[in-house]
C-alpha cells in the first residue's frame, strides 16, 4: 500500500465516533482497558483542564469510560504541575523515580518510555499536557479508528495548528518542524509515512504490545522513532490517522526549534544507519540525468477536511559553468 491508498483508506474524521455511548460499549465488549498518558513540563495552566476534559468525556459513555487510567509523568515542574494534576485526579509519577535505574531522564521520549511502566491500559494514549481549550474529540477521536476497526494498532492525531503571536492569528503557521523537516524528511526516506498530516503529533495511540516491543529514542526524537518502528513492525494497513479539527498549543521560540528539528534529522539518520541505507542516500529523482522531477506528498488539514496535495518538484544540477562555456 503507498502513501496514497493509505490515506484515502485510512485517514477518519472525529465526528464517525461522536456517540460516545455507543463507544464506551464498544470498548466495553471488547474488555480492553485505557490508560491517557500525559507527558508534563511546566504545564501547570493547561494539564488541569485537560484532566477534567478526560473525566468530562468519561461521564458522558453511560457508565462505560473510555479512559480507565489518567497518568502526569511529570518532569520535577517547579511551576507546580504535579500538585495541579494531583488534586484533579490524575495518577502523578516525576520521570525520575520511574526505571530509576537508567539514571536521569532525558526529555519527553524518556518520560513516555518510563511510562509503560506504570500504564496499566490495554491501550495506551499519549497527549500532550500543553493544549491550550483541550477538546473531548482529543480523547474519542484517537480511540474512534483503535476501538471500531480491528486491522488498526496505531492511530495518530491529525489537525490544523493555528500559529498565534501577539493579536495574530495565523491559521496554519503552527508545527513548523513538522513542516520543514519532518515531512520533507519522510518525503525522501519513508515515503510510506508522508501521508500523515502531523507525524510528530504527541497525541496518539497504540496498544500496549506494540508500544513494549519497539525502542523509543529520548528527547524530541521520539515521535520520528515511533512512526518508523511502528511502520516497520505492523505495516501502514495497521496505522490510521484522525482529523480533529484545530489544536492551539504552546509555541517554541525557533531557537529551540532548530534544536528539535535536529532530534528529528538525528532519529532518520540513525534508522537509515541501522537499515544499512545512510550511505545509499540517493535523491529519488536524481539519478544519472539532466532534468529530474520528484513528487513531494504534503498531507494537510483544511476546514474541509484532510488532503493530500502532490506537487512535482525539479531539481537540476547545473554543472560548473567553465565546463559548458569552455572559458577559465
Ligand atoms: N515529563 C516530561 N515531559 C516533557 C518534557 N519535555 C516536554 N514535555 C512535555 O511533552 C509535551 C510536548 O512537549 P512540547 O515541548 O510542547 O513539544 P512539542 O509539542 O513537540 O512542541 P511545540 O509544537 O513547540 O509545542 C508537553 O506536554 C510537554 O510538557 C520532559 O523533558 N519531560
Ligand atoms: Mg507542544
Amino acid at each position: 500500500m503507498d502513501a496514497v491508498e493509505w490515506f484515502r483508506h485510512r485517514s477518519y474524521n472525529y465526528r464517525q465516533f461522536s456517540d460516545l455511548a455507543a463507544l464506551g460499549s464498544r470498548k466495553r465488549d471488547l474488555g480492553l482497558t485505557v490508560s491517557a498518558v500525559l507527558p508534563c513540563r511546566n504545564v501547570a495552566d493547561t494539564v488541569g483542564g485537560i484532566v477534567d476534559e478526560i473525566h468530562a468525556v468519561n461521564r458522558q459513555t453511560e457508565h462505560n469510560p473510555l479512559v480507565d487510567q489518567i497518568l502526569a509523568v511529570d518532569a520535577d515542574s517547579p511551576d507546580g504541575t504535579a500538585e495541579v494534576a494531583a488534586s484533579r485526579g490524575a495518577e502523578v509519577y516525576s520521570e525520575n523515580e520511574l526505571m530509576s535505574n537508567h539514571g536521569g531522564t532525558h526529555g519527553k521520549g524518556d518520560a513516555m518510555w518510563r511510562a509503560l511502566s506504570v500504564a496499566r491500559g490495554d491501550l495506551v494514549m499519549y497527549m500532550d499536557a500543553d493544549t491550550k481549550d483541550f477538546m473531548p474529540q482529543l480523547v474519542y477521536g484517537i480511540l474512534g479508528p483503535i476501538l471500531e476497526v480491528p486491522e488498526i494498532r496505531f492511530v495518530k492525531a491529525a489537525y490544523r495548528r493555528p500559529f498565534k503571536s501577539h493579536e495574530t492569528v495565523e491559521q496554519d503557521g503552527g508545527g513548523r518542524v513538522t513542516e520543514l523537516s519532518s515531512k520533507p524528511l519522510f518525503n525522501l526516506f519513508y515515503p510510506e509515512l508522508t501521508g500523515f498530516v502531523q507525524p510528530l503529533a504527541g497525541e496518539f495511540v497504540a496498544d500496549r504490545e506494540l508500544l513494549s516491543s519497539i525502542s523509543f529514542l529520548t528527547g524530541y526524537a521520539v515521535e520520528t522513532g515511533i512512526m518508523i518502528d511502528v511502520l516497520k513492525a505492523i505495516g501502514l494497513d495497521g496505522m490510521a490517522q484522525v482529523d480533529l479539527g484545530t489544536r492551539q498549543n504552546r509555541h517554541q521560540p525557533l531557537r529551540d526549534l532548530s534544536r528539535m528539528a535536529y532530534s528529528v534529522l538525528r532519529a532518520v539518520a540513525r534508522r537509515m544507519r541501522q537499515e544499512g541505507r545512510l550511505n545509499q542516500v540517493r535523491d529519488p529523482g536524481m539519478p544519472d540525468s539532466l532534468f529530474q522531477l520528484s513528487n513531494y506528498l504534503h498531507a494537510v488539514a483544511t476546514p474541509d477536511g484532510l488532503e493530500l496535495q502532490e506537487y512535482v518538484e525539479e531539481l537540476v544540477e547545473r554543472p560548473p559553468i567553465k565546463e559548458v562555456l569552455r572559458v577559465v
